[in-house]
């Protein structure tokens, strides 16, 4: 009686084992997708101006708390670049920056909490190479618009659609297969 209750047991446990295995590979990762992000900011990521900038606008996927939102300019020398505090706008945090800066590379460090409390941190670089402001040979400015790079990890599509194209890759190579096969016996 035990013995014969056993298998069907068995074979449920291992449907659900698969079932799970599958849960695990279909599901997407979610933690990352439900974290802040830097989404656009101005100066821009990389970008190489040619005027100093007079503020720093950041602006994230989620609404921001001003009560958690800091934003800090340094120079190349790591020196910490004095600025106002920052203004909060929905999902947009704004600095001014209180002197003109000098030419060289300047990093700007982030720090806010997304939706569900947790904190998340990033920095991006721009440089400053005003033509008026020194001799040195004028480098052809990049765009201002260009992508926004973090330290953020950001969701890939993943390997679904490399999935998708090498089995849409063997349908159609063993269609053509059948063809020839069904055209030689005809
Ligand atoms: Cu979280």
């Amino acid at each position: 009686m035990t013995a014969r209750s056993r298998r069907p047991n068995a074979a449920v446990a291992g449907v659900a084992a698969l079932l799970a295995a599958v849960a695990v590979l279909v599901a997407p990762a979610a933690p990352a997708a439900a974290h802040n992000t830097l989404r656009a900011s101005d100066p821009a990521a990389a970008a190489r101006l040619t005027a100093p900038p007079t503020r720093i606008s950041l602006t994230f996927l989620q609404k921001l708390d001003p009560a958690f939102t800091t934003i800090v300019l340094s120079d190349a020398g790591r020196r910490k670049i004095p600025t106002g505090a920052p203004v909060v706008a929905d999902a947009t945090g704004t600095v001014t920056i209180d002197q003109s800066l000098a030419d060289g590379a300047y990093t700007v460090a982030y720090r806010v909490v997304s939706a569900d409390g947790h904190p998340v941190q990033g920095s991006y670089s721009f440089t400053v190479d005003d033509p008026t402001a020194s001799p040195a040979p004028a480098v052809p400015t990049a765009s201002a618009a260009g992508p926004v790079t973090s330290s953020g990890r950001s969701a890939g599509p993943g390997p679904w659609p490399l999935a998708a194209g090498a089995l849409l890759v063997i349908v159609v190579a063993g269609g053509v297969v059948l063809l020839r096969r069904r055209r030689a016996t005809a």
